[in-house]
């Protein structure tokens, strides 16, 4: 089995600012829990992360036919991306959507996500361990 995680903007600064939104871990400290993952699932994990709408657009599409699974936090693009709903529409790969934070419970432009329109399951709040979680979801019940 193989997942891509897929990663929106500004998910390469985790832990360097509002520790109390995003907790203190790192983005190396997601990228280390991925491979830990990978290593101990025995499941091929690559990871991508883009500050730009049109390339993570890209990487959904040049999934097709690839990858059994994406993981996928879009950030702020979960609030305003039909661009990246469509994509993994188009591709129809089970898709699970993770946020580090709790996003039912702050702003209210964030209460919208898109891209979850498109994902077999939504996982928020549980810090970087969502994305353990996450591909754990799609390991068992969402083969492709
Ligand atoms: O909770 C999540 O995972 C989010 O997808 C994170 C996004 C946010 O726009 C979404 O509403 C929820 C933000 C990505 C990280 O942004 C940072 C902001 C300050 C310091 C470090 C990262």
């Amino acid at each position: 089995m193989i997942i891509l995680v897929l990663n929106g903007p500004n998910i390469n600064m985790l832990g360097i600012r509002e520790p109390g939104v995003y907790g203190t871990e790192s983005f190396s400290d997601l990228l280390a829990l991925l491979e830990r993952t990978a290593a101990e699932e025995g499941i091929e994990i690559v990871q991508f992360q883009s500050n730009h709408e049109g390339v993570l657009v890209d990487k959904i599409q040049e999934a097709f036919g690839v990858f059994d699974g994406i993981v996928i936090n879009p950030a702020a693009y979960t609030h305003t991306s039909i661009a990246i709903l469509d994509a993994l529409k188009a591709v129809n790969i089970p898709a699970v959507e993770v946020h580090i934070s709790d996003v039912k419970s702050r702003e209210a432009f964030r209460q919208v996500s898109y891209a979850g329109m498109a994902c077999c399951k939504t996982i928020m709040g549980k810090g970087i361990e969502g994305y353990r979680e996450a591909i754990l979801y799609l390991k068992e019940y969402c083969h492709a």
